[in-house]
């Protein structure tokens, strides 16, 4: 519950969509008053006291006083206590924020990387966010439109997330809470939804030069919903094995391997060259020599990045060795194959 919705409801403050964002709200404000009502009360007393007690004449005096007890004995103990009041309450609404050993009703393992989310849920359902959004506004654009992150309102959901690269940070400004995304180690968000509709993720350490790309679409619905939607996607995971080479190669590309954060299909340069124009084409390397980009060439450079550098980038591709399987490779392949 918040006390003060009229605040969030007519302000810059997005709509508190979570159970825990209310307290978050009104700790907030009770924050934001106390500061308000000690600022007032120290910037007006400072201001009256300039006028009231300045020295009229050139010879006046001052009364000499060494101390008062009650005063300072006030002024002590008041914002002593606020502070406790501040220190238990924030205690409180922190502690449900951070409900790390509690399991969620929909648990969702997310992966950052740069420059985009994975979601991974029970059935081997995988959301991707999009990680080029110029590519995917493109309306004859080939790839898959943003895929949307579902949850069930009412429910406790609980997100455990990790990193593959660097550090990131999960903040979802409505549901009032933020978390790292830490390689190496699993970190827990857990919330419960109560407003219906589409809230967004930031990324908010910085990662990157796209990492104000690092974003994400929650889409809070009905359990009835939920279900609808979840059974869909495993129809279409069971319908994904009818799919052709090249369309699973660019599922990947799109995918958590990460490679579309890198590579454009469009001829743009991201961080690593574009895959347009790649295949059959003639690659010039750092150290001068050259080669034609084919099958085995493709295959070296993602399981041997540095093997060659191709000339004007930096050798930032780390090796997907041990991640990527023989046949996934060879998919890809394929989909390079199609981009003239
Ligand atoms: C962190 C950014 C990054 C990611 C992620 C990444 N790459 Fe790269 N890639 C690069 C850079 C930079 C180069 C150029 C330097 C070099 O040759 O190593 C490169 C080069 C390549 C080349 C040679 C390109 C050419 O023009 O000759 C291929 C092929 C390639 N990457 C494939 C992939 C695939 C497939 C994936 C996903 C499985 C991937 N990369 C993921 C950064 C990345
Ligand atoms: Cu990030």
């Amino acid at each position: 519950m918040n006390w003060f919705s009229f605040i969030t409801a007519t302000s810059f403050m997005p709509v508190p969509a979570t159970k825990e964002s209310g307290d978050v709200d009104n700790l907030y404000i009770f924050l934001l008053v106390s500061g308000l009502i000690s600022f007032i009360i120290l910037i007006g007393g400072m201001v009256i006291f300039i006028f009231k007690y300045r020295r009229k004449t050139e010879d006046q005096k001052s009364a000499y006083i060494t101390h008062n007890t009650l005063a300072e004995f006030l002024w002590s103990f008041i914002p002593f206590v606020i502070m406790m009041v501040i220190f238990a309450w924030g205690w409180d609404v922190f502690h449900d924020l951070r409900r790390v050993g509690e399991k969620g009703d929909v648990e969702v393992h997310v992966t950052a990387r740069q420059w985009a989310w994975t979601f991974k849920y029970a059935n081997d359902i995988e959301i991707n966010s999009p990680t080029d959004k110029k590519l995917l506004d493109d309306p004859d654009s080939t790839l898959l439109k943003p895929e949307i992150v579902v949850v069930p309102l009412g429910k406790t959901i609980r997100f455990i997330l990790t990193s593959d690269d660097v550090l990131h940070s999960f903040y979802v400004p409505a549901f009032r809470n933020k978390m790292d995304a830490v390689p190496g180690r699993r970190t827990t968000f857990t919330f419960t939804p109560i407003e219906k509709g589409d809230f967004t993720v930031f990324c908010t350490e910085y990662c990157g030069t796209k990492h104000s790309n690092m974003m994400a679409t929650i889409r809070v619905v009905d359990g009835e919903q939920f279900a609808a939607w979840q059974a869909e996607k495993i129809a279409a995971n069971a319908g994904a094995s009818n799919k052709g080479p090249a369309e699973r190669g660019e599922a990947l590309y799109r995918g958590s391997l990460g490679c579309s954060g890198c590579h454009s299909i469009d001829g743009s340069r991201i961080v690593g060259p574009s895959f347009k124009g790649l295949y059959g084409n003639k690659r010039d390397f750092a150290d001068g020599s050259s080669v034609v980009a084919d099958d085995a060439y493709i295959k070296q450079s993602i399981l041997v990045p540095t093997a060659k550098i191709v000339a004007g980038f930096p050798p930032a591709m780390s090796s997907f060795q041990g991640r990527i399987k023989e046949e996934e490779i060879k998919d890809i392949i394929e989909f390079i194959k199609t981009l003239k």
